[in-house]
């Protein structure tokens, strides 16, 4: 279970996920968070790169160390991570951002925010886990490559004509949603308990999907997803599961 949080934070880090790394090998229990005004080395999946530019987004990480973890339950915590990120906007701005599974929350459309996962094995158990959420906050424009289809927080307020965002209230109202659908997810280390409210924020469900896997790349109609979190995908009448992977949704960043 998840139960104290504690939070520091830090001007500039290179990574917030590669700062907890280095305290969950000192030591350092489970539920700290640390979070950065910037990262000079921001990470996103297989190698990518996140921006987070000073003092407009939100780049923070939290140190897990769940006990008798199944290794294939470790991808499920992104999933529950992205249900906290949408839950937070909505709770606290009345933002109704969707899951593009995996790891990304849109609103209108665009993405407003990313998660990535990573940990250590020790002795073949899961030794830690670090959760990283990257979230546009402040920002009110983009580099080239990502402008087409990124957002923040302020951006989408000024459409309803709300105030603006505060990152440190958001970033511990996303903490505090993470802890509760955490616990939930940890009790049977699997989606059972979260599912239908996972599956009606999920901005993939009943759209046509491009699934671009390592082998190969086709068209298939996302139902929703499996208790271990993966996405169900209906292809000429059959069903698959998808279990990573990129995950296109026809009308989000242009796939048309
Ligand atoms: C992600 O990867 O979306 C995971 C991002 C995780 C960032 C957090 S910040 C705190 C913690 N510390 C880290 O170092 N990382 C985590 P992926 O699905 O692979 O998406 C990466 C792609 O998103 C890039 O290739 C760009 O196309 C796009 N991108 C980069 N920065 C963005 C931004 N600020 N807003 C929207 N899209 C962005």
């Amino acid at each position: 279970m998840l139960n104290n949080i504690t939070y520091e934070y830090y001007d500039s880090v290179d990574s917030t996920n590669d700062r907890i790394k280095e305290r969950a090998h000192s030591n350092q229990a489970g539920g700290l968070v640390i979070s950065a005004g910037t990262q000079t080395a921001g990470k996103g999946r297989i190698g990518r790169k996140w921006e987070s530019p000073k003092h407009d987004s939100i780049a923070t990480s939290m140190l897990l160390r769940p006990e008798d973890i199944s290794l294939e339950a470790i991808p499920t915590i992104t999933v529950v991570a992205a249900m906290a990120v949408r839950d937070a906007l909505y709770r606290i701005y009345g933002l109704d951002g969707k899951i593009k599974w995996p790891n990304d929350i849109v609103v209108d459309g665009k993405k407003i925010c990313g998660i990535l996962t990573e940990m250590e094995i020790k002795d073949g158990k899961v030794w830690y886990v670090v959760v990283g959420i990257g979230v546009n906050v402040h920002n009110r424009t983009f580099d080239e490559e990502i402008a087409f289809k990124a957002t923040s927080v302020d951006l989408e307020l000024e459409k309803i004509g709300a105030q603006k965002a505060h990152r440190k209230d958001l970033t511990k109202a996303i903490w505090e949603s993470f802890k509760k659908y955490y616990n939930i997810f940890i009790t049977t280390q699997d989606m059972s308990g979260l599912k239908m409210e996972y599956e009606s924020n999920l901005a993939n469900i009943g759209k046509r999907v491009r699934i671009e896997a390592q082998e190969d790349s086709y068209e298939a109609v996302a139902k929703g997803i499996t208790d271990k979190g993966e996405l169900i995908v209906e292809v000429d009448g059959e069903e698959k599961i998808i279990r990573t992977g990129e995950v296109s949704v026809r009308g989000i960043y242009g796939y048309v």
